[in-house]
């Protein structure tokens, strides 16, 4: 059923688990800033000062990988642990020694790295100067991208260069409700997205020019995007809006790099024809790649996709007569109420919602690599270590997995669940829990335990591994 090199992973972000926030000489990032002195944005005013302390405690990790069988890990390298700074000017030599370790001991188990080089936590030092919002960025990642290249890349050979650009450009530079928390509506958001995206593209061809020839890994970014269909399957306005809803979600930062090598063509008209009805002057708010930088076409080696949920779309929303990324989108989404939603009121559990967006991959982007980097369910409220209906969402997710490469023939190289561990969820701080252990954040200790759903993971795993390869020693 899976393919016997398939990659069975789990994933964890920096600064989601690692603490240590300012240990060895680290530099703050925009997430200290955000969670240190803007009030009220982060539930219960936490913070990932400690999280789950796994900048002592990764050996305690490295157990709970083992314990899952998994063949992949993926983590994410905080920049500002590594350049306090945010520049190659000032290395830290302790942030370098702590990730070799890591990589050394997953190795050592038989365990591949996957290496996010940015999850949403930028030095401060850059954001002072300006952020993802300048220009200038997309050079200060690329030489940060080099220098873990130069540094982890004998050892990495799965690379993400940024996770979720939509999110880091809408959540944290038009609805402010991540770090830097700017509220710059109808603006920031398109200008974070492409000096993203332009940062990614510098840092992939440095890798496929000096790098790839020895070291043979693979570079990618990792998109995340709801399945969508029409509220009404057949009104042709809530074809169009779910058309509309795509192209400002996947389709921003998929197309450029899969397809043209420009953004689709229905995002740029809504965007300017929403300008002209506000009376914005100037140009396109949608900013245009330069012909004389390195084209963004082509720079993936795979699709790495973050699937979440599935919503119904319909044609609407707007912020008045204020320029914003809603009403430039012109589409809504709303919960079909058949689903059931688990923690979080964002995250409608909807298996099916994936194989369908497989296959819509497939079509779309030329039928590319995929490897799943993100998937998971979370629990709010009385904790359960029983977690039956997170065992039940991974298994009738596996399935439609499955599915997508069985009978749908989508290349799907691999899984990752979100979680490893319960971590700092961002916004909502610790109130809600993604992970295949338990983390006990009122102790020092911060004890890791197996919830149910771990153990149905590992099960999972063994079973597929053992089919994958018969007769081979594991
Ligand atoms: C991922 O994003 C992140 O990569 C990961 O760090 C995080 O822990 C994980 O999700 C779980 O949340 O509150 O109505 O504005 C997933 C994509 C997009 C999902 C934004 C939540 C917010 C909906 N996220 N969305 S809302």
């Amino acid at each position: 059923m899976f393919p016997r090199d398939f990659a069975w992973g789990a994933g964890t972000a920096a600064y989601q688990i690692e603490g240590g926030w300012d240990s060895d000489s680290k530099g703050p990032s925009i997430w200290d800033t955000f969670c240190h002195h803007e009030k009220g944005r982060v539930f219960g005013e936490q913070n990932g000062d400690v999280a789950c302390n796994s900048y002592e405690l990764w050996e305690e990790d490295l157990q709970c990988i083992q314990q899952l069988g998994l063949t992949h890990y993926r983590l994410s390298l905080s920049w500002a642990r590594l350049l306090p700074d945010g520049t190659t000017q000032h290395v830290n030599q302790k942030g370098v020694q702590y990730y070799n370790k890591v990589i050394d001991d997953l190795l050592a188990c038989n365990v591949s790295p996957m290496v996010t080089l940015y999850h949403f936590d930028l030095p401060q030092a850059l954001q002072d100067h300006g952020g993802w919002k300048s220009a200038g960025i997309a050079a200060a990642f690329d030489s940060y991208a080099r220098f873990c290249f130069q540094t982890f890349g004998d050892r990495v050979k799965l690379w993400i260069t940024i996770n979720e650009p939509y999110v880091c450009a809408k959540l944290g530079h038009e609805d402010g409700v991540h770090a830097p928390g700017l509220k710059e509506p109808g603006v920031a958001a398109y200008l974070v997205g492409h000096n993203m995206l332009r940062a990614h593209a510098m840092a992939w061809h440095s890798y496929n020019s000096f790098y790839r020839p020895e070291q043979r890994g693979a570079v990618s970014l990792a998109i995340n995007s709801d399945w969508v269909e029409p509220l009404h399957p057949g009104s042709t306005e809530g074809i169009a809006a779910t058309e509309r809803y795509l192209a400002f979600t996947l389709g921003w930062f998929a197309w450029p790099v899969f397809v043209t090598g420009d953004y689709p063509e229905v995002m740029r008209s809504a965007i300017d024809a929403q300008s002209r009805k506000l009376g914005h002057s100037g140009g396109s708010r949608l900013p245009s790649f330069s012909q004389d930088e390195p084209s963004v076409l082509g720079t993936a080696d795979f699709f790495a996709l973050n699937y979440y949920t599935s919503r119904k779309v319909k044609p609407g929303g707007g912020c008045g007569q204020v320029l914003c990324v809603k009403s430039d989108r012109d589409a809504v989404d709303v919960l079909d109420p058949s689903w059931p939603v688990c923690g979080v009121s964002w995250l409608a559990v909807v298996p099916h919602g994936l194989r369908r967006l497989l296959k819509y991959i497939k079509d779309t982007f030329h039928n590319p690599a995929v490897y799943i980097t993100e998937n998971g369910f979370s629990q709010v409220g009385p904790l359960q270590m029983e977690d039956v209906q997170r065992c039940e969402f991974y298994q009738d997710t596996i399935l439609e997995v499955a599915k997508a490469i069985g009978e749908d023939v989508v290349d799907v190289r691999g899984y990752f669940a979100w979680s490893l561990l319960d971590n700092f969820e961002w916004a909502d701080g610790f109130s809600v829990r993604f992970g295949l252990f338990h983390v006990d954040f009122s102790e020092a200790e911060r004890t890791r335990a197996i919830y149910r759903s771990g153990q149905e993971y590992a099960k999972i795993i063994m079973k597929h591994r053992s089919q994958t390869s018969p007769g081979l020693p594991s």
